[in-house]
């Protein structure tokens, strides 16, 4: 993007915040609610990075009248937040909580209210444990529950959710939760990964089936996908063999089904070896293959492969997903025996990853090229950083945090988007990851993402810089 340029983005482009269930909410035992498996996992010793959980995170429930006067005064015109499934199916008997239901309307009313449009993701990551204890993903009876819990759902919100995300990011669920285990469940197993994959592919056609069957074409349908930008450190045949290797599946295990109705036969000749395939059944494709109304993208950054030649890459451990936790040093993936990691490069963000603003441009052409007919969001771009230093409690007033590392980035992935819009690229809208800091998994709440710093012992909310700078994109919808 040019320096000089200015950029003014389509009138009904939308501008947003996103959010999910787990990371925010808190109020795990309250209103009916059933442990998930993340609370499950956070009560595993090692798993979380500094110990916590997610109990009283952003204390989301009680405070979302709060936090919605926060994206009223940030101007933005939509937010993406996530249901938490066990709040609304607590028991593997069946049965909706209809606390739960309540608390999701007074939710969606209020943002309506405030003319903020609600971009509703079904799935993000909280399963509920009695579903683990049946095997989880890697149980098809998991996508049927899945289906039911969408119908409810879609029954009961149709009116008030702008737009349906069924999953976030099936691959961390499925290459993080049963691949290399950072994630709960914590499985490390290739086998029941690749069943996950394709539980999850089907969850998400049985669950647009389930939308569309209580809300007929008026519901919009969206799936959100983290797709890899994987670049080959050399244009030699094997480092180009090793790229296509990791877009196999970290990308067309996704795009193949849920966009085309196959898998690409070279991910079952790949994975030989790793799993029979027994899991996908006659008729499981044109299930998974439903009409999408907008395809959601999460981008972060990209990754450079080169061939392996076998010996152990001293890479791999240092550029591992989650900075800094023992389990990644096996790789999420399955059959990525020839794929050699590279180091990240340039400045990283404090999750260890690259900076490449160039990465979301070529992503997003890519993905409009290939399918031509289908919008574009960013549902999720933003980065967290070391640097952040504590709000000056002696300025009484305007008490604000500096940023500078997440305004640069912020600008820099904007303009991206604009470049790609530009050169055609069918983008509808942006979600800048996230309205708060919040419990990022893994790494409990030693990282932060926020646009708006949370004070976690008193819950207050701080403004940074780059929450006022969003604002001011936003009112301009131009950078
Ligand atoms: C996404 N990785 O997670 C999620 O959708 C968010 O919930 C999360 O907070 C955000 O990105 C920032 O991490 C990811 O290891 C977590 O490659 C891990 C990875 C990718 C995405």
């Amino acid at each position: 993007m040019s320096e000089t340029s200015r950029f003014a983005f389509p009138s009904d482009f939308t501008w947003g915040t996103a959010t999910a269930s787990f990371q925010v909410e808190g109020a795990t035992r309250e209103e009916g609610r059933a442990d998930s498996i993340w609370d499950t996992f956070c009560r595993e010793p090692g798993r979380i990075l500094d110990g916590s959980n997610g109990d009283q995170a952003c204390d989301e429930y009680h405070r979302y009248p709060e936090d919605i006067a926060l994206m009223k005064e940030m101007g933005v015109g939509a937010y993406r937040l996530s249901v938490a499934w066990p709040r609304i199916f607590p028991s593997a008997r069946g049965g909706v909580n209809q606390a739960g239901l309540d608390h999701y309307r007074r939710v969606l009313d209020m943002l309506r209210e405030e003319g903020i449009k609600p971009v509703v993701t079904l799935y993000h990551w909280d399963l509920p444990q009695y579903l683990q204890d049946a095997g989880g993903w890697a149980n098809r009876d998991t996508a049927k529950r899945y289906a039911e819990y969408a119908g409810v759902l879609a029954g009961a919100f149709g009116d008030s959710v702008d737009t349906w995300t069924t999953l976030n990011e099936p691959w961390c669920t499925a290459y993080l939760g049963y691949g290399n285990g950072v994630h709960a469940p914590g499985i490390r197993d290739y086998d029941q990964t690749l069943a996950a994959v394709h539980h999850l592919n089907l969850a998400h056609g049985l669950g647009a089936q389930a939308i569309r069957a209580e809300l007929g074409d008026k519901a919009r349908v969206s799936v959100t996908l983290n797709l890899q930008v994987t670049r080959a450190q050399s244009q030699s045949e094997e480092d180009r063999a090793a790229k296509i290797r990791a877009d196999l599946f970290a990308n067309e295990v996704w795009l193949g089904p849920m966009l085309a109705g196959t898998y690409d036969p070279r991910i079952r000749e790949a994975a030989q070896g790793v799993t029979d395939w027994r899991f996908v059944q006659e008729g499981d494709l044109e299930t998974i293959h439903q009409p999408l109304d907008v395809l959601g993208i999460n981008y972060y950054s990209t990754t450079y492969v080169q061939a392996s030649h076998g010996e152990d890459s001293p890479a791999r451990a240092a550029v591992g997903p989650q900075g800094s936790l023992p389990d990644q040093e096996a790789n999420a993936m399955p059959a990525q025996e020839s794929v050699e990691t590279l180091p990240p490069r340039g400045e990283l963000t404090a999750m260890g990853w690259n900076q490449e603003p160039q990465g979301l441009t070529d992503l997003l052409l890519e993905v409009s090229r290939r399918f031509p007919d289908l919008d574009l969001m960013v549902t999720e771009n933003g980065s967290a950083w070391e640097d952040e230093v504590s709000p000056d409690s002696s300025q009484a007033k305007g008490k604000i945090v500096h940023d500078p590392k997440r305004v640069v980035y912020l600008e820099q992935h904007i303009g991206a988007v604009a470049d790609a819009i530009r050169d055609g690229a069918r983008v509808t809208g942006y979600f800048a990851w996230s309205l708060l800091d919040n419990f990022e998994w893994a790494l409990g709440y030693t990282r932060r993402f926020g646009l708006i710093r949370v004070e976690y012992p008193t819950q207050e909310r701080i403004w940074k810089d780059s929450g006022l700078r969003y604002a001011q994109i936003v009112r301009d919808n131009a950078i």
